[in-house]
């Protein structure tokens, strides 16, 4: 069989390439100052950190049209930031101030953003997977031709709620991408050691769902794949899987001894699949970008994060009378 990676152009423009990369390094620098921040005790509760997984973010996004939706776990932050949330709003909700998404009272694993259709972060393992649909079951309902993405991970993927989910799904031909983060662990337990069954996308047949597995540290394959499913819900066909082999380089959360795998593990991807580095080879060999390029990219990153950190640590905390808001609606909405 030929192999996987072809040798031949990606089908992309170099402004394309660096947009990718701009935003994948993003979501890592923001990642390591929030796991510094956390170092520091000025981050407290849990904490995901999404580092070695930003291609599939930001491969999905690229897929992705104005209106349409998504839904995660409590590893959130780079979906906020791939979907154009203000990374000063994120960080300040981390710290716990005032100027957070939830104005510091739901710290990283509750944020949502109305304009930017992100229906959180979600801390009960799978509990979005059935949102997901219930999201794109309002917008089949509403006739318009949105769809939405559900991300979830390998762990979550062997919950019965998604098989629900999928059957409903695929019954009322709903607009929805299940996504699979397989990052191979769920906390500690690999997925070698949690299922008979590892190929997760391939579990949609029994209720009808197409779908197929994805590289989920090459952008430019989940771009493509993402593509094809968005084009596949559009068209009124129903859900699509797209389940995207990735990996973690940190623990589970900022708690994690990591004693599940050998540092040699992690080090291996980072060396010979590290997403970002992918791309900026790709620029560099193409002669898409200078070094010089790359460098000021580097600078416009760290100047944001660096601001945002500077904000999500100068943001009062909440008044004290804040812990009375936000608890009950006091209208229902018309339109989401
Ligand atoms: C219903 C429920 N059960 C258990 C937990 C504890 N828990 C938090 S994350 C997690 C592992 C989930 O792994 P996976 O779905 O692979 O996502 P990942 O953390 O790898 O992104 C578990 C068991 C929880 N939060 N909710
Ligand atoms: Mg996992």
């Amino acid at each position: 069989m030929a192999p996987r990676k072809s040798t031949k152009k990606p089908n992309v423009s170099a402004e394309e390439l660096k947009a990718y990369y701009r935003d994948m390094l993003l979501i890592r620098r923001f990642e390591e100052k929030a796991g510094q921040l956390y170092g520091m005790g000025l981050i407290g509760g849990f904490c995901h950190l999404y580092i070695g997984q930003e291609a599939v973010v930001v491969g999905l996004e690229a897929a992705a049209e104005e209106g349409d939706k998504r839904i995660t776990s409590y590893r959130d932050h780079g979906h906020m930031l791939a979907c154009g949330m203000d990374p000063n709003g994120v960080m300040a909700e981390l710290t716990g101030r005032e100027g957070g998404y939830s104005k510091g009272k739901g710290g990283s694993m509750h944020m949502f953003s109305k304009e930017k259709h992100f229906y959180g972060g979600h801390g009960i393992v799978g509990a979005q997977v059935p949102l997901g649909a219930g999201l794109a079951f309002s917008d089949k309902y509403k006739g318009n031709d949105r769809v939405t993405f559900t991300y979830f991970g390998d762990g979550a993927a062997n919950q019965g709620q998604v098989y629900e989910s999928y059957n409903m799904a695929e019954l009322w031909m709903l607009p929805v991408i299940f996504v699979i983060e397989n990052n191979q662990y769920a906390m500690g337990t690999s997925t070698k050691r949690s299922t008979m069954s590892p190929s997760y996308w391939e579990r949609g047949a029994a209720y009808g769902i197409p779908g197929e597995e994805v590289d989920g540290m090459d952008v430019l394959a989940v771009k493509e794949a993402g593509q094809k499913a968005v084009a596949h819900c559009r068209a009124g066909k129903g859900p699509y899987i797209l389940e995207i082999k990735t990996y973690r380089y940190r623990g589970h959360s900022m708690s994690d001894p990591a004693k599940y795998r050998t540092r040699e593990e992690v080090q291996k991807m980072r060396d010979e699949r590290d997403p970002i580095e992918q791309v900026r080879s790709l620029l560099l060999t193409g002669k898409h970008a200078s070094e010089d390029d790359l460098k000021a990219i580097d600078k416009e990153i760290k100047d944001i994060v660096n601001e945002s950190a500077e904000f999500a640590k100068t943001s009062p905390e909440p008044a004290v009378e804040e812990l009375w808001t936000d608890i009950y609606a006091t209208e229902v909405p018309q339109e989401a």
